[in-house]
């Protein structure tokens, strides 16, 4: 089954500029920006420009570009929120149903600020 992405999830309207968000980083494929809700003192969400809607679909589908430019965006926003080099971070995506993913366009969570607590729960 090919991959699916909805155009009218809340990460595209904020690609879009149709909703306001607090931006940390923008590069040419990426945007990072606070989370709406955090869980922690540090809580910013890093996802492509590109419809992706998980991360198994960004990392099949999107360019080697995108892919570096990706990932060197989550190094630099580490850096910019000071959680490294520093006490550290923790980086997790949802997808899916079972990853009780909320919004179907692929987003890197970085949570810092505190210590994270076991994994699973
Ligand atoms: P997930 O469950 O992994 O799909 O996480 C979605 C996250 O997106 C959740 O932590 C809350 C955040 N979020 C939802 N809507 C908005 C929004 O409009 N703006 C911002 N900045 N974050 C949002």
């Amino acid at each position: 089954m090919p991959y699916a992405y909805d155009p009218q999830n809340v990460f595209a309207r904020i690609l879009r500029g149709e909703i306001p968000n607090k931006t940390v980083l923008e590069t040419e494929h990426t945007l990072a920006f606070h989370d709406i809700a955090p869980h922690a003192p540090v809580h910013v969400l890093v996802i492509p420009k590109g419809p992706y809607a998980t991360f198994d679909h960004f990392a099949a589908k999107a360019s080697a570009e995108e892919i570096l430019d990706f990932h060197r965006a989550c190094a630099k926003v580490c850096e910019i929120v000071g959680v490294a080099p520093g006490q550290g971070y923790r980086a997790i995506t949802n997808a899916g149903a079972h990853g009780m993913q909320e919004v179907p366009h692929y987003h890197l969570h970085i949570l810092g600020g505190k210590v994270m607590g076991p994994l699973i729960q």
